[in-house]
């Protein structure tokens, strides 16, 4: 007897097999936005990301837009200026963003308490309810800098609950790190 019982797809997973063909011809693009502190290294981590180069930077006004594509998945990433009179737009920027990159001046003790409070105003906002959130703690090079885990302490991250964390020693000026953390996005989107 011949029979295909068994073998035939639900209605379900043939939606899942299209979708995964469509979204291969439409080239799906994920939408990052790169946030922090001013001088935080945001503008410098995005042209290391985009061109191995250290470039140098002035403080952004407004915002740089990259398409950056890593393993195939192509990216488009909102580096966004983190001086304290631009930080109210960075909600301008939140409506459909798959991941928030928050960078953290992991030399700067002082002002750990503010990216903490943007930390918890951005998680709070309904338009990133389905981002994850990678933090690279930035400027490892420097001596006496802070540790991911005395920055994941401070910030309390193990409290945060409903947003997938994750977060990735780096340094923009050689790169190191940074990668890693997007190894750890593009496993998000693998998922
Ligand atoms: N030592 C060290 N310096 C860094 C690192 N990353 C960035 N910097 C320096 O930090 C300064 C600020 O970097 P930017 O990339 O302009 O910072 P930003 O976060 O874009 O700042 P805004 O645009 O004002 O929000 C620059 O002088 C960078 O060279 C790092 O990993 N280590
Ligand atoms: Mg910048």
């Amino acid at each position: 007897m011949l029979s295909n019982e068994g073998a035939a797809l639900t209605i379900n997973e043939m939606g899942y097999v299209f979708s995964k063909i469509w979204s291969f011809f439409t080239n799906e693009e994920y939408k990052v936005i790169i946030v922090g502190l001013d001088n935080a290294g945001k503008t410098t981590i995005l042209y290391q990301i985009l061109m191995n180069e250290v470039v140098h930077t002035s403080p952004t006004i407004g915002s740089n837009v990259e398409e950056v594509t890593y393993k195939n998945i192509h990216f488009l990433m909102w580096d966004i200026g983190g001086q304290e009179s631009l930080r109210s737009a960075w909600a301008t920027y939140y409506a459909g963003t798959h991941f928030v990159i928050l960078v953290i001046d992991s030399t700067d003790r002082e002002r750990l308490h503010v990216s903490k409070a943007e930390l918890y105003n951005m998680l709070a906002n309904e338009d990133l309810k389905p981002a994850a959130m990678l933090l690279y703690a930035n400027k490892q090079d420097v001596k006496g800098s802070m540790t991911p885990a005395e920055i994941s302490q401070h910030l309390n991250l193990t409290s945060i609950k409903d947003h997938k964390w994750n977060i990735q020693a780096c340094c923009a000026l050689t790169g190191e790190g940074l990668y890693q953390g997007l190894e750890w996005i593009a496993s998000q989107v693998r998922r």
